[in-house]
């Protein structure tokens, strides 16, 4: 394939944006060679700016659940751009995203919307140690919460990528409150409570994580979260920015039957535009300024472009509901394409190809990974036409654009690249 388009403009970019990408994972450091410039998308593909076709895994990393330019979501956007693009003052669509998002996930009960996922985690834990009076926060190694400093503590997505334990720019003042603990693991987190637990405001997880690859909860594993947090009074928040709308229309929370105190969520309910998202229990959530003592604000949340597509995405999913057990079978079906010493971990459209003998239940056993050996396959898959997540330790998503013929082509794909 020519790349010769996307090479000159990679160089073009390293003058002038940090490693030429605006966020790190997009610059297929892990994967080895440069990464593509996008000129287009089309429902489940896309196109380089030299041409190419790939049939599209990433979707945005996770927002593109209904593929590329769907029709329902550019109408509402065009609808949306005759009436302005922002205002900085309360909408009725804004209104209207907010009870679309309490009436499709069972523990909100309030919402408030930001621009970004890393925006939801972070007032999500400031609300919490504003209702609990408490400081510490738990979280899980290898589960990525964004860029939140305190939340860089052992976290996997990017960094793990990189390679790099821990990020510089946070003091260690900010990791001392930060608790970072192996995930599926009950015993770390009651031992935690144990020597911590009237000081700890919350725990936050990735119910199923996505970040270290997609590794999902063992049973009985979000079911001992819920039930410690509540016994030491400390708050359960479930970061569903990747699999809030995806792994169930209710979330992870629908799909086990778990009840967490506050919920984060993205990407899918921005439709591909800036929207993060964090809500829950009314008596805490009623803690947010203005009328409670804990500050959040931003200049464009609920920005109207923004909430217009991801309204027109939660009406299409709730209106479509065939659409989840479709992709639970194409994604299955997709994943029976790996070889043994694979290890396959998908719940829903998430879904991950580790190249070790496994189980990869946590980080440690996600590391065990041959990266080198995902970074051939990854090449391998892109020659031929098949754009996957350029990580060992990130999730790919399947859309409800990918047709049998996409996943017959990356079957077979798939089993040239493993043999190669
Ligand atoms: P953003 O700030 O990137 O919108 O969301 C942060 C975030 C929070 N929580 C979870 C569970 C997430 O997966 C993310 C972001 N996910 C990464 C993919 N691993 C976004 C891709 C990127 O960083 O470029």
């Amino acid at each position: 394939m020519n790349h010769s388009r996307s090479e000159e403009l990679f160089r073009r970019a390293q003058q002038i944006i940090p490693g030429g990408v605006n966020s790190p994972v997009r610059a297929f450091r892990s994967v080895g060679g440069n990464p593509l410039f996008i000129a287009r998308g089309e429902g489940a593909h896309i196109f380089d700016v030299d041409g190419n076709e790939y049939i599209d895994y990433v979707g945005s990393w996770g927002p593109l659940l209904l593929g590329h330019r769907h029709p329902e979501i550019l109408a509402a956007l065009e609808r949306a751009l005759r009436i302005g693009t922002s205002f900085g003052a309360p909408t009725e669509q804004e209104v209207e995203l907010a009870e679309a998002i309490r009436d499709a996930v069972p523990s909100v009960e309030m919402v408030r919307l930001v621009n970004s996922g890393t925006e939801a985690t972070m007032s999500a834990i400031r609300v919490a140690r504003g209702f609990t009076g408490r400081d510490l926060i738990v979280k899980f190694e290898g589960c990525y919460h964004g860029h939140v400093d305190s939340l860089l503590v052992k976290a996997g997505s990017g960094v793990a990528t990189l390679g790099i334990a821990d990020t510089r720019g946070v003091p260690k003042a900010f990791c001392d409150t930060t608790i970072a603990l192996p995930y599926n693991s009950p015993h770390a987190v009651e031992d935690a409570f144990r020597a911590h637990g009237d000081r700890i405001a919350a725990v936050i997880v990735e119910p199923v994580v996505g970040n270290m690859g997609c590794v999902p909860p063992l049973p009985g594993y979000l079911e001992a979260l819920r039930e410690v947090t509540a016994r030491y009074g400390a708050l359960l928040i479930f970061d569903e920015v990747m699999t809030g709308f995806r792994v169930a229309f209710g979330g992870a929370q629908q799909r086990f039957g778990i009840r967490p105190d506050l919920t984060t969520m993205g990407k899918v309910i921005g439709g591909g535009l800036p929207v993060g998202a964090y809500g829950g229990r009314k008596d805490i959530m009623s803690e947010v300024a203005p009328v409670g003592p804990v500050y959040q604000a931003g200049t464009l949340s609920g920005n109207p472009l923004a909430v217009a597509a991801g309204l027109a995405m939660l009406r299409h999913l709730k209106t479509h509901p065939e659409i989840y057990g479709q992709l639970e079978a194409r994604a299955a079906e997709l994943c029976s394409a790996a070889p043994p010493g694979v290890t396959v971990n998908r719940v829903g459209s998430m879904f991950t190809f580790f190249f070790t003998e496994g189980p990869v239940t946590d980080y440690d056993s996600a590391k065990r990974s041959d990266t080198a050996r995902f970074g051939r396959f990854f090449r391998a898959m892109l020659d031929r036409g098949i754009y996957l997540a350029p990580s060992q330790f990130e999730a790919a998503f399947l859309s409800a654009a990918h047709s049998e013929e996409d996943i017959r082509k990356t079957v077979s794909a798939a089993r040239e690249a493993f043999g190669a």
